[in-house]
């Protein structure tokens, strides 16, 4: 899957692919040097799909790299998606003729592409004038051509442009049939855990923090920012205590990895573990029966548990 995320420099491409695929907080990217060439990276979405996101920089020479006529083709073909991207805050100087080359070689190298998407960044700013790119980038398009052109306007600081370049790829999950597979695959062993253990299951991929599938359907959700480090600087603590008590009882400690961490509310357990690598689970007990609870760690430590994980680890 190669996404293709192009547009002028400063437009936001590569906060909107850092916050989106890593789940890093806006905050995290404002500093961003701006984006050399082509630079090229490799997320697993929704712990479903492979994508490989071309952020072409956005400087004019590069730009005019990109459209001459020995790198069109490497940059422009087997394009799965196709992204342009602009700040509506800056002056827009040459933005209709960049926009104009983009879309003529995506429908020339990538003739399969059924729509372009274009974001309209920076909304949150005062000066932002989205309207006005509207007008000049649809400008004197051809009518079949403007129909397979989709305008957004959005904002990456106060993430709707996330929002929006989650929909396009969903979208793309929902047409691939590979991807489609896997999600059942996913889904049925969800469903195993479930029947062992009388709680529900979800399952969300790393490092976006996406839900990947969950035993009652799908419902949105934030992404799990900073899972990780939470359950890092948690482990890296406890992991001592933990090791002094074994001592203590003259006991050598295991070199587990304390990586399941424990809820409770007035109703029901929820439980977290986190899977090496593929993800993190959680499992929402329906009460609190000892069994219950003795249910879900038993799913959690099974064959059913090793048999997601390996499949999760198998490759796309
Ligand atoms: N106010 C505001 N600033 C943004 C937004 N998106 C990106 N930026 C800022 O715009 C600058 C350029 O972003 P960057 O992702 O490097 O743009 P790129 O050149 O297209 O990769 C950075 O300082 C970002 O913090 C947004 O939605 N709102
Ligand atoms: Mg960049």
């Amino acid at each position: 899957m190669k996404i293709l995320i192009f547009g002028p420099q400063n437009a936001g491409k590569t906060s909107l692919m850092r916050t989106t695929c890593l789940g890093y907080n806006f905050m995290k990217v404002i500093n961003l040097k701006p984006t050399k060439g082509v630079s090229r990276e490799n997320f697993i979405f929704r712990g479903i799909m492979e994508l490989n996101i071309w952020d072409a920089g956005g400087q004019e020479r590069y730009m005019e790299r990109y459209f001459s006529e020995s790198q069109r083709e490497l940059i422009f073909s087997e394009i799965t998606t196709a992204i342009f991207m602009v700040d509506t805050a800056a002056p827009e100087a040459n933005v209709k003729d960049i926009f104009d080359k983009f879309h003529t070689y995506v429908w020339e190298f990538s003739p399969h592409v059924d729509k372009i998407y274009v974001l309209l960044n920076k909304i949150d700013l005062d000066n932002s004038r989205e309207d006005d790119y509207y007008e000049i980038l649809s400008k004197d398009l051809e009518k079949e051509i403007k129909e397979k052109i989709v305008f957004t306007p959005v904002s990456v600081k106060e993430g709707s442009a996330q929002h929006r370049l989650i929909e396009i790829l969903d979208y793309e999950i929902q047409k691939n049939t590979l991807s489609m597979q896997r999600l059942g695959k996913i889904r049925h062993l969800l469903n195993e855990l479930k029947s062992e253990s009388l709680s529900e299951y979800m399952l969300f991929n790393q490092p976006d923090g996406l839900l990947i599938a969950s035993t009652i359907g799908k419902f949105d959700s934030k992404p799990l920012q900073f899972m990780k480090l939470e359950m890092g600087t948690l482990d890296s603590n406890l992991y001592q205590i933990y090791s002094k008590v074994m001592l203590l009882v003259n006991t050598n400690p295991s070199p587990l990895s304390l990586s399941t961490i424990v809820y409770e509310s007035d109703d029901s357990y929820v439980l977290i573990k986190q899977l090496e690598d593929v993800g993190v689970i959680m499992a929402v007990t329906k009460n609190k029966k000892p069994e219950v609870f003795n249910g879900v760690m038993n799913a959690l430590n099974g064959e059913e548990l090793k048999n997601l994980e390996d499949f999760l680890r198998s490759s796309i």
